[in-house]
């Protein structure tokens, strides 16, 4: 698991210009709906995957994309990392079929609720050409809820903090890299997490 560097100029010189671009009108507005609006805007941390394609396009759309996602902004971005890919559904990572993927993790401030907002994740996933052939398959665009405030939430086919981030360094290196200090509710800091993840050749 290593930055990419190149990646991660052009991963920059794409947030430098969602800073300088207006900020868009609503979208999507008919996201808004009652369960889509939480109270009030929090900040909620999304991780992007892709490993079939042009994976740095689809990571520079997906950023994109979430900049212009009805009540939300991109506060944060981090660096696009080349990861090899990992099965971690039995408690242990085991390597996985496929090619390597490319990796990031984004803060995202929004007013949507924690389901609507995954609602809105996977539409832009199906927007990028994801199908789900078998658990795992290798993916266009993958977009998971890592944290949603300080929330836990096990709902409607919706858990937070995401199950398996803290087994995760391909998500624990980027996220730390953009929020030194977070806490998984329930289970520590991002920078335990992490170094429980050590085996994973950082
Ligand atoms: N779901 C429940 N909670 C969440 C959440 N917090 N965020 C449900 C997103 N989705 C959540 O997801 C399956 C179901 O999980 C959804 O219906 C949703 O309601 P999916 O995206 O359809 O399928 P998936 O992506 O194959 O499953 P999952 O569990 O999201 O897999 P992961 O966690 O995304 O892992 N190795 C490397 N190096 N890098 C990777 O990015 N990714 C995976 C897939 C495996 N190995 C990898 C990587
Ligand atoms: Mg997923």
């Amino acid at each position: 698991l290593f930055p990419y560097t190149t990646l991660f100029r052009s991963c920059r010189e794409a947030m430098k210009s969602l800073k300088r671009r207006p900020r868009p009108a609503l979208l999507a507005p008919h996201l808004i709906t009652e369960r889509a609006v939480g109270r009030d805007p929090v900040t909620a941390y999304v991780a992007l995957g892709a490993n079939l394609g042009d994976a740095a396009a689809a990571l520079r759309w997906a950023l994109q994309a979430l900049d212009g996602l009805p009540l939300s902004r991109v506060l944060r971005v981090s660096s696009l990392y080349k990861t090899a890919p990992l099965d971690t559904d039995s408690g242990v990572e085991v390597a996985a079929p496929g090619s390597d993927y490319l990796n990031a993790v984004l803060a995202l401030e929004t007013g949507l609720s924690a389901p609507a907002l995954l609602d809105a994740l996977q539409a832009l996933e199906l927007q990028a050409g994801r199908q789900r052939p078998y658990r795992n398959a290798p993916r266009t665009l993958d977009l998971d809820v890592l944290l949603y405030d300080d929330l836990r939430y096990h709902e409607h086919g919706l858990t937070i903090p995401h199950p398996q981030m803290h087994l995760r360094a391909f998500v624990l290196r980027p996220l730390l890299e953009i929020a030194p200090d977070c806490v998984i509710p329930g289970t520590g800091t991002v920078k335990e997490a992490l170094q429980g993840c050590r085996q994973q050749e950082l």
